[in-house]
């Protein structure tokens, strides 16, 4: 269907879409042009690049807010993918999005590295805009099709869709940590995500660990039976006639339930994309005039984040302030650039975050830089890709300290543009990617002298040993693309057995 038919038909009929994404922002952003006329453009993701293939397969629709106030565009076709704009208000921005999922839910499955905020009235919004997303999903996904629900902001969709369309498979996937019960409890609303979550067939996380404590949740708060990563939820007769009957089994205190899975599914980069940028000449020439422009220092360290606290940006300031001090590095030798790119800047404890920071950094270039070099190169501000991959290649040390991190995809990012099997990786073991990035050096943030004596393992590793432990790196990073990751979790989520499977399927991915 095309724009034009779409905006002729304002009332399309529902139900034609065999799978359906539900994500809070569409993969497309809406720009007004100087002269008044509206362009959609694809915003660059992973999960863009991982679903787009098998959306257009599969005669697919992606559902999602556009990110701008009161937008009320209707549905159309962008790059062979129909988009469905779900509109936000000025007030469910505040309440839902920057309130309940990025003040309330953010800190608390980060492990209350910030304190929650717990108002009423942001639940009330979360309530009433998740009920949105899910007469959306069900107005447009055929039947007996399948819904892909995206992360934090819409935990309630699972259930508010199968008590709309039991008809439905419905997946869920958390991008973000899921965190013990002893933090989760807080929340007081903790029983209705659960039980909104427990509304998919399969629920993935990104390690072990959050499907782990998702699946104690559920035993204590509900008390339902659990075995290994399947839980069993009591289902009324009725409904049962509408689920997949595979799906449906007698417990054995001889009522009927339904089969939810929990489990991991780490997701990834399009690893074969930022290979191909990283070998380009221009790019290449690029990451040399990055070198020079720097002063050609012995070594570039490099941060790259989203400016937010669970990244743990301040620590990696001040193990690197302190070697400063200490002697055991000069400005001369080492240089730290640090891309901050701008994040939630409405939040509060984002906007003292900056003002933290910014309060570091000049404090470390005032004491240490000097008139030829500079401490720490602090970027605040967004790249594009291309200069992203730059950077990469232009830095001996990548630092990923995030105090608490789902996956980090900028660790695969790094490892996927190092094609000359060189550079080292310091990897907080609690960023999800620790799981799988084994030959990094792995590092306890929080301790700031261990961090100190990896970040000088890393500046002075051999070459032999960077390039060891880059192989081994770049070996799972190119093994598990996102493409592997969106088939295994489709696969999975279309086969009632709950059985991971990584071969082909319906969705007609392969194997790799
Ligand atoms: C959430 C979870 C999980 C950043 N600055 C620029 C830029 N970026 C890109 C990076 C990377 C992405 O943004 C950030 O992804 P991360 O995974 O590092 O972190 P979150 O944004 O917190 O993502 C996280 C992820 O979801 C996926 O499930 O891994 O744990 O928190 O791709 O490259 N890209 C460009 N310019 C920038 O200035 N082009």
């Amino acid at each position: 269907m095309s724009t034009d038919e779409a905006a002729s038909r304002p009332n399309t009929p529902v139900g034609t879409y065999d799978l359906v994404v539900v994500s809070n922002r569409l993969p497309v952003d809406k720009v007004t042009r100087a002269d008044g006329s509206i362009e959609w453009r694809t915003s660059p993701g992973g999960l863009v690049t991982a679903l787009e293939p098998v959306m257009k397969r599969a005669d697919g629709a992606w559902v999602g807010w556009a990110g701008v106030a009161d937008d009320e565009s209707e549905p159309f076709e962008h790059d062979d993918i129909s988009i469905v704009p779900v509109p936000l208000s000025a007030a469910d921005i505040e309440e839902y999005y920057e309130g309940f999922s990025n003040d309330t839910l953010w800190p608390l499955y980060h492990d209350v590295i910030a304190p929650p905020t717990y108002h009423r009235e942001w639940w009330e919004s979360y309530v009433r805009v998740n009920q949105r997303f899910a007469e959306k999903a069900a107005s447009v996904t055929a039947t007996d099709g399948t819904v892909w629900v995206q992360d934090y902001q819409l935990q309630l969709v699972p259930k508010m869709l199968r008590d709309l369309r039991p008809d439905l498979t419905i997946g869920f996937f958390n991008h973000i940590p899921f965190p013990a019960y002893g933090i989760f409890s807080q929340l007081p609303w903790r029983a209705q995500i659960i039980e909104g979550l427990l509304g998919a067939d399969l629920i993935g996380f990104q390690r072990a660990a959050d499907a782990g404590n998702f699946t104690r949740a559920v035993r204590r708060l509900l008390s339902f039976t659990t075995k290994g990563t399947a839980i069993d939820v009591p289902i009324d007769e009725e409904i049962s006639e509408a689920i997949e009957p595979a799906r449906v089994s007698t417990s054995r205190k001889g009522s009927l339930v339904r089969t939810v899975n929990a489990r991991h599914f780490p997701i990834s980069i399009d690893t074969q994309s930022f290979e191909d940028l990283a070998r380009r000449p221009d790019i290449q020439a690029r990451a040399k005039e990055i070198r020079a422009g720097l002063g050609n220092p012995k070594v570039v360290m490099l941060g790259v984040d989203r400016l937010d606290y669970t990244k743990g940006i301040g620590h990696r300031l001040k193990a690197f302030g302190e070697l400063l001090a200490d002697g055991a590095v000069s400005v001369e030798d080492v240089t730290l650039v640090q891309v901050a790119s701008p994040s939630r800047e409405r939040v509060a404890a984002y906007q003292q975050l900056r003002d933290e920071v910014e309060l570091t950094v000049g404090r470390i270039n005032g004491d240490y830089s000097s008139i030829s070099h500079t401490a720490i190169s602090y970027l605040h501000q967004g790249y594009p890709r291309e200069e992203m991959v730059a950077l990469y290649l232009a830095s001996d040390v990548m630092l990923v300290t995030a105090l608490r991190d789902g996956m980090n995809l900028v660790a695969k990012e790094y490892v996927a543009s190092r094609f000359d099997n060189d550079g080292v990786l310091v990897l907080s073991e609690f960023a999800g990617a620790a799981d799988e990035l084994k030959s990094a050096l792995l590092v306890n943030p929080h301790d700031i002298d261990g961090l100190k004596e990896s970040i000088l393992e890393a500046i002075h590793m051999t070459k032999s040993e960077r390039t060891k432990r880059m192989r081994v790196l770049r070996k799972r990073v190119r093994d598990y693309d996102v493409s592997r990751w969106s088939t295994a979790f489709l696969s999975t989520l279309t086969d009632p057995s709950g059985t991971p499977s990584y071969v082909a399927t319906k969705w007609g991915a392969s194997d790799r």
